[in-house]
């Protein structure tokens, strides 16, 4: 006999694939493989994927993934599909952030049409570092939460803003560096979760991986609960080797610099003369309009793509 169901991937491990599948009375997880087609490069099941499950009782895996939905966002780092939200998280120190990472994130999220949010972890070693960079992205006209696990600051603001926005089957992930804390955060923000994290006493600065694989869980146990992920830390390396989107597509994703844009003296600006009479966006940084570091990093990442020319997705 054969039937399907309707279900979204919560986890994927070496091709065996944890599905959730909502039904009358509550959660079912089965777990599957995929077909045969699936398991290609480019037609791999992503964790997020909403997917149609067949089962066969005549067939030897019995129950396996046989299409996946049409997506909404895919992203490659993290792997994940159909997110809503992108929780940037970076600590205000251990590990200090890379700004400009932070805004290659944001760039990504804005690029996939996915809400980006910004969370400052271990704002208990550092209050006046997390409220310079909170203004940094105040300024972007992001949301911005400053956090400490630690001390239990900012957790119920945090909470709240993803209990209204994240629900209604939306998904969000906690991206970011490894050792900032974001499983660390996800557990003091919901308990129920119980995520594995670096024990305090191992004093990380760059941090090893304590998440290894992506898994969304289930906020509230409510039918119309949001989703979250929390995913593997980067490390700088990923980055370096990050598969950008091509020069083009950069601009619009710097939100900031929109009210300025076709006011430079010259059509053409590419936005890096500091001369603030011919740059529009440059004379924004100077009167505090827009943060100096989000400048900095769209030149940045401007010149990787530059060098990349040529090269097309
Ligand atoms: N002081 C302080 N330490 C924190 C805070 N949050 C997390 N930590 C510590 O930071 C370390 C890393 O925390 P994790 O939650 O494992 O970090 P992660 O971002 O999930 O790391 P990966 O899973 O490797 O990506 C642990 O030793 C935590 O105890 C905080 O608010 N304040
Ligand atoms: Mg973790
Ligand atoms: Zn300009």
């Amino acid at each position: 006999m054969i039937s399907t169901k309707y279900g979204k991937v919560v986890k994927g491990l070496g091709g065996l694939y944890e599905t959730r599948v909502a039904t009358d009375i509550g959660v079912e997880r089965l777990e599957c493989r995929a077909k045969g087609i699936l398991k290609r490069d480019d037609e791999k099941v992503l964790v997020g994927d909403n997917v149609i499950i067949t089962l066969d009782d005549s067939t030897p895996d019995g129950i396996v993934i046989s299409e996946i939905e049409p997506r909404k966002s895919e992203l490659i780092r993290p792997p994940l599909a159909n997110l809503d939200y992108l929780f940037i998280v970076f600590a205000a120190v251990k590990p200090s952030p890379v700004i400009e990472t932070v805004d290659k994130l944001i760039s990504i999220a804005e690029h996939n049409s996915i809400t980006p949010v910004i969370v400052i972890t271990k704002s208990d070693l550092a209050i006046d570092a997390s409220e310079e960079y909170a203004q940094i992205y105040r300024l972007v006209g992001l949301p911005t939460f400053i956090t400490s696990s630690e001390a239990g600051d900012g957790l119920t603001e945090l909470s709240t803003y993803i209990k209204n926005e994240v629900k209604n089957g939306k998904t969000a992930a906690f991206a970011g560096a490894s050792g900032v804390g974001k499983s660390t955060l996800m557990n003091a923000l919901f308990p129920h979760l119980a995520l594995a994290t670096a024990e305090i006493s191992r004093k990380i600065e760059r941090g090893r991986h304590t998440t290894r694989h992506v898994e969304i869980f289930d906020i509230e146990d409510t039918k119309n609960t949001g989703f979250l992920a929390d995913t593997p830390g980067f490390s700088l390396i990923d980055f370096a080797r990050f598969d950008f989107f091509s020069l083009d597509e950069l601009l619009p994703t710097f939100r900031d610099f929109y009210p300025y844009l076709g006011k430079c003296r010259y059509a053409d600006c590419a936005h890096f003369g500091e001369g603030e009479d011919e740059c529009a966006v440059a004379k924004a940084v100077s009167e505090g309009k827009i943060a100096k570091s989000r400048l900095e990093s769209y030149r940045s990442i401007y010149r990787v793509l530059k060098d990349k020319k040529g090269y097309d997705k």
